[in-house]
């Protein structure tokens, strides 16, 4: 790991341009440990990196510290090669797929992940599957280098941990809460960083509590399936986490899948499952993720793709 950041200190010193790059549609840890990453580069490089997204950044994470920093990609002048170009909580190169044109001329590639991804697009990959969240990594690269750092910092990192830790409940070891300790005793408040994600949007409130109230039940009401329809899956922002985490309420409910028809004939699968792996499932979709919590994008007609979940889960 120490030479590894050696590498990283050293590529990013001799850097005179650099780009941070999350997976398209950010979610808190991407968006937070991007943006986190570029001003922690800031502080102790003096170089500001350009962050950059594709997709739509949820309404929720409308307010976080540092927002006007992430630029949308089709909006960036990149007639110029970046020196480096830093991947962070990208998964695989499909989900940066929207910014080839600039990781293919990058003068260095640098990635920072905790997904798990079999063809790696860095030349230096600071990937560790065993960390909850990508803000979990940075954080630690962050201390290991005694880096200056900042609220604003903190305050993202927190937002990455949080978000992808579902509030904790999928924290794996006590590793990202001894960080999330530690930021709470620099001055970062835990209400704060709730309060900041509690800014949905009407609508996909809405949206979710109809999509919760349509679901049905499966193999003695131990897997629960909610569907989200195309009319309403375009007043949704983000991925239906209120849909997955009411349903996982339940008494006696172990597994949770969400359709989610985002055209006619492309239905996005979210699963969770209550202690029990799903990932396996998602990969048989043609998807992935994590072990409980995973996910894949289906061309089929919702019809089929409700019937081939279901059918997975027979045996479970
Ligand atoms: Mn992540």
């Amino acid at each position: 790991m120490n030479e590894k950041l050696q590498v990283f200190v050293e590529k990013i010193r001799a850097a005179k341009s650099v780009a941070i790059i999350g997976h398209k549609n950010p979610d808190g840890d991407a968006l937070g440990s991007a943006l986190a990453l570029g001003r922690l580069i800031e502080l102790n490089f003096g170089i500001s990196p350009v962050c950059t997204y594709d997709g739509n950044i949820p309404e929720t994470l409308g307010d976080v510290p540092l927002r006007s920093h992430m630029r949308y990609f089709g909006h960036l002048n990149i007639s110029k090669p970046f020196d480096v170009v830093i991947l962070v909580d990208y998964g695989t190169a499909r989900h940066v797929e929207f910014a080839s044109s600039i990781i293919q001329n990058a003068g260095y590639i640098i990635e920072i992940d905790h997904h798990k991804n079999e063809a790696p697009l860095g030349a230096l990959c600071i990937n560790d599957e065993m960390a909850d969240a990508t803000a979990v990594i940075v954080y630690e690269i962050m201390r290991a280098q005694n880096w200056r750092w900042d609220l604003d910092v903190l305050s993202l990192l927190a937002l990455g941990i949080v978000t992808d830790t579902g509030y904790f409940k999928f924290a794996r070891t006590g590793r990202a809460m001894r960080i999330m300790a530690d930021m709470i005793d620099e001055g970062v408040r835990i209400r704060s960083v709730y309060d900041m994600l509690n800014n949905q949007p009407k609508k996909t409130i809405l949206a979710e509590s109809r999509a919760a109230a349509s679901a049905e039940f499966y193999y003695r009401d131990r897997l629960a399936v909610a569907t989200i329809l195309n009319r309403d899956y375009r007043n949704m922002d983000g991925r239906g986490e209120n849909v997955l985490d009411i349903l996982a309420r339940i008494k006696g409910v172990e597994y949770i899948a969400l359709l989610k028809q985002q055209k006619d004939n492309q239905i996005g699968v979210s699963l969770r499952g209550r202690g029990r792996p799903v990932n396996h499932i998602a990969e048989a979709l043609g998807g992935g993720g994590h072990i409980f919590a995973a996910g894949a994008v289906l061309r089929d007609s919702l019809e089929n793709v409700h019937d081939r979940v279901i059918e997975l889960f027979r045996g479970e």
